[in-house]
């Protein structure tokens, strides 16, 4: 076999192979969950970690439109915005993921936003029409999208990376 057949295959298999939990809905590099439930900021990390995940980080325009897509999907089940994995409640007005610590490269702020209203808006929602952010106080109630690692499987189903 040449290298190259070898590195086809390697990549076929990689397609064929990777995978999401039952529930989770698989994007580029990442599996996704919309959480049905409505809890606060802190809970919907509680329960992403629970899942071996974190609330979702976005990292670039792709994948806040891919989060777009896959809220689009389901938004007549939606009642409220969406929490993501964003806070600024260690400094105010220094944004970061709480999951990995770092400040924000890609931002996607609404018009106006942060606005930190009442001096009370400490935790990062995502709208589900539009697809921008907002800070919003960390104790209402909002459902939430958890993203973990794609799971690479070999053929007898153990997880090999
Ligand atoms: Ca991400
Ligand atoms: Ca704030
Ligand atoms: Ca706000």
């Amino acid at each position: 076999m040449t290298i190259l057949q070898i590195l086809l295959i390697i990549s076929l298999a990689g397609l064929v192979l990777s995978c999401c939990p039952d529930g989770w809905i698989k994007g580029k590099n990442s599996c996704y969950f919309i959480s049905p439930r409505t809890v606060v900021w802190s809970e919907a990390s509680s329960i992403c970690q629970a899942f071996h995940g974190e609330l979702a980080v976005i990292n670039d325009a792709e994948e806040n439109a891919l989060i777009g897509k896959i809220i689009t999907n389901i938004r007549g089940a939606l009642t409220t915005n969406l929490w993501i994995d964003g806070s600024d409640r260690m400094i105010e007005g220094e944004w970061y993921w709480a999951s990995t610590m770092e400040r924000f490269d890609y931002k996607n702020w609404a018009i106006n936003e942060p606005n930190d209203q009442k001096e009370l808006e400490d935790c990062l929602e995502i709208y589900p029409t539009g697809f921008t952010w907002n800070d919003n106080r960390c104790n209402i109630l909002n459902h939430f999208i958890c993203e973990k690692e794609i799971e690479a499987t070999d053929l007898v189903g153990q997880i090999i990376g």
